[in-house]
């Protein structure tokens, strides 16, 4: 869809507490615009809970079930139970997590609702940390990134959600990022409307989590695509198709820029770099990253 023909109608009121530059707020806009107000939202502990202010005050214009931080996919298993009962069909439910509710803690009750063929949408805001508590490592973490809780770099290379998912064989899955915003779009219209479990990851790049200037969250979401750090993809009955430059990627039309294109600009790897080049975990880096690429090619079926 073309950017002049967005809804102009936003569930996200200003004034609401997130960060200057926050891709929680950006990602959150989009999803809300393609959803719309036909919409319950279930949202775990997590920075949007804080974002979403206070009771009795709201800066969400949706009806949104605040739940304990392990338990989105369960919640929003139970309200869609309860809109069946009613006969209710006009209504999404989407629950909205972040990576450590969605890759560590909310794993259980994801895989147990995407097993039960549960009709909702789930969606995880990924900022690779568990940021609302105040910048800890979590499943989704990269490899060598500083932490509150990893301080000279995590040891781990981060978990494959993406891939965890798809061996749940749902009907739709997909990657995409805040700095597509025709993408998350047609990502979440489409998901809005397949029957069934659906999850949408979106790739979120944290100002204040990764170390960068508050006007770079965009630029930062473009450059992990183009690196190959991260990809756009979809998934629907089991064929995968590769999307923007990650379809070209895929394809070998063009080379993926080196993650250190990304991750030079980021504070949260500044140990990489001084007081001088760590060469070996530079290089781990990039062969996760080709690792990776080499994995999607032979394993999935794209089209
Ligand atoms: C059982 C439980 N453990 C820990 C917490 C504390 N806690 C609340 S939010 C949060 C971090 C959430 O991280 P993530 O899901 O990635 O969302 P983000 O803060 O990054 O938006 C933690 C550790 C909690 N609320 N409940
Ligand atoms: S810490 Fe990051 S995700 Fe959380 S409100 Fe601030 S910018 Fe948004
Ligand atoms: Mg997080």
């Amino acid at each position: 869809m073309a950017l002049k023909d967005y809804p102009v109608d936003e569930c996200l009121l200003q004034g609401n507490a997130s960060c200057p530059g926050c891709p929680a707020t950006i990602g959150l806009r989009l999803v809300l615009k393609a959803l719309g107000k036909k919409t319950i939202m279930v949202i775990p502990a997590c920075c949007t809970a804080v974002i979403e202010s206070l009771y009795p005050h709201t800066s969400f214009d949706i009806p949104v079930m605040n739940i304990a931080f392990e338990a989105a996919a369960a919640g929003a298993s139970g309200v869609e139970a309860a809109l069946r009962q009613q006969g209710r069909t006009d209504i999404t439910v989407a629950a909205w997590a972040g990576d450590g509710g969605t890759y560590d803690i909310g794993i259980q009750a994801l895989s147990g609702a995407l097993e039960r063929r549960t009709n909702f949408i789930y969606i995880c805001y990924n900022n690779q940390i568990y940021s609302n508590t105040g910048i800890q490592r979590s499943g989704a973490t990269p490899y060598a990134a500083w932490t509150t809780t990893t301080v000279s770099g995590k040891n781990e290379f981060r978990k494959e959600m993406g891939e965890i998912i798809l061996a749940h064989h749902i009907p739709y899955a997909a990657q995409t990022c805040i700095s597509y915003p025709e993408d998350v779009i047609s990502k979440i219209t489409k998901a809005k409307n397949i029957q069934g479990p659906k999850y949408i990851e979106i790739l979120a790049p944290c100002p204040p989590g990764w170390r960068f200037s508050m006007d770079k969250t965009v630029e930062m979401g473009r450059l992990a695509v183009d690196s190959g750090a991260w990809s756009l993809w979809e998934c629907e009955n089991d064929v995968m198709t590769f999307n923007g430059k990650s379809k070209l990627i895929l394809e070998k039309k063009i080379q993926r820029k080196p993650v250190e294109e990304w991750i030079k600009y980021q504070g949260r790897f500044s140990h990489l770099f001084r007081p001088q080049r760590d060469e070996v975990r530079l290089k781990a880096i990039e062969d996760y990253t080709d690792n990776l690429w080499e994995r999607y090619r032979k394993c999935y079926t794209t089209k």
